[in-house]
C-alpha cells in the first residue's frame, strides 16, 4: 500500500473526546520511548507528523492521524513512564483501557515491544492484560537495528522476548519486526494493515 496523504488530526485526553469516526482504526501502544511515534513517521514517511523525543513520556494524550482519506493510526502515551505520579498513572490507565475497550472502529491495536533489551516485566503484564481484555492485538519488535551480531543477535533477543510471554500463553499473535531508522517491516505492517482495510470494506458492502 502507498502512503499517499498522512495529516495530523487532533491530540484528545480522552476516548469521549475523540472525534467520531466509521473508518478503520490501528493503534500503537507500549512502553514511553520504545518508538511508537518513530514507527508511525516511519510508516508514514512524514519524518516530524509525530513527535519523537529522547525523553520518555513524550506523548500524553491521544493523538490522531488521517491516512490515505480512508484509515487513522493511533499514537497513544506510553506506560511505564517513571516519573509520573500515581494520580496520572491511573488516569493514563483509565484512559487507555476505555479507549481499548470501547472505540467501536478499533481494528487492531500494535503493541510495541523493543527488541535491543530483555524482555520487561511491564510488557508481560500489559501483553497479559491485553489477552485478558479480548481486544485485537500485534506485536512489533523495535528497534531491530540497534541489535548487535546480525540476524542471529536479532533472532536471540526476540526469542527471549517470545519464551517469557510463552509463559502465560499458548500461542502468540501474528509478530513484526521493525526499525525506523531503515524501515525494517514498512511494507509487511502495512500489507497487514492494507488486508484487513479490504476485508471490512468487503463486510461493508
Ligand atoms: N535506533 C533506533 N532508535 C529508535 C527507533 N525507534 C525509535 N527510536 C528512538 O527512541 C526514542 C523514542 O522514540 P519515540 O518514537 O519518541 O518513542 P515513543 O514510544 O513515541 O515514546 P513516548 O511518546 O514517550 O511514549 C527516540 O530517541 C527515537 O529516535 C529505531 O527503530 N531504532
Ligand atoms: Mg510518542
Amino acid at each position: 500500500m502507498e502512503i499517499t496523504y498522512a495529516n495530523f488530526i487532533g491530540s484528545y485526553p480522552s476516548l469521549n473526546s475523540c472525534p467520531k469516526s466509521k473508518q478503520p482504526e490501528y493503534a500503537f501502544i507500549g512502553r514511553s520511548n520504545v518508538g511508537k511515534s518513530s514507527l508511525l513517521n516511519m510508516l508514514t514517511g512524514r519524518k516530524g507528523l509525530a513527535k519523537v523525543s529522547n525523553t520518555p513520556g513524550k506523548t500524553q494524550t491521544i493523538n490522531y492521524f488521517q491516512i490515505n482519506e480512508t484509515w487513522h493510526l493511533v499514537d497513544l502515551p506510553g506506560y511505564g513512564y517513571a516519573r509520573i505520579s500515581k494520580t496520572k498513572r491511573f488516569a493514563w490507565e483509565k484512559m487507555i483501557s476505555n479507549y481499548l475497550q470501547n472505540r467501536p472502529n478499533l481494528v487492531c491495536a500494535f503493541v510495541l515491544l523493543d527488541a535491543y533489551i530483555p524482555p520487561q516485566e511491564i510488557d508481560v503484564e500489559f501483553i497479559n492484560w491485553m489477552g485478558q481484555i479480548h481486544v485485537p492485538y500485534v506485536i512489533v519488535y523495535t528497534k531491530t537495528d540497534r541489535i548487535r551480531g546480525g540476524e542471529e543477535g536479532r533472532d536471540k533477543n526476540i526469542k527471549a522476548i517470545q519464551n517469557e510471554l510463552l509463559k502465560y500463553w499458548n500461542e502468540l499473535p501474528q509478530q513484526f519486526i521493525s526499525s525506523s531508522n531503515d524501515k525494517t517491516g514498512r511494507d509487511e505492517i502495512l500489507s497487514f494493515i492494507n488486508d484487513l482495510n479490504e476485508q471490512i470494506k468487503h463486510e461493508q458492502k
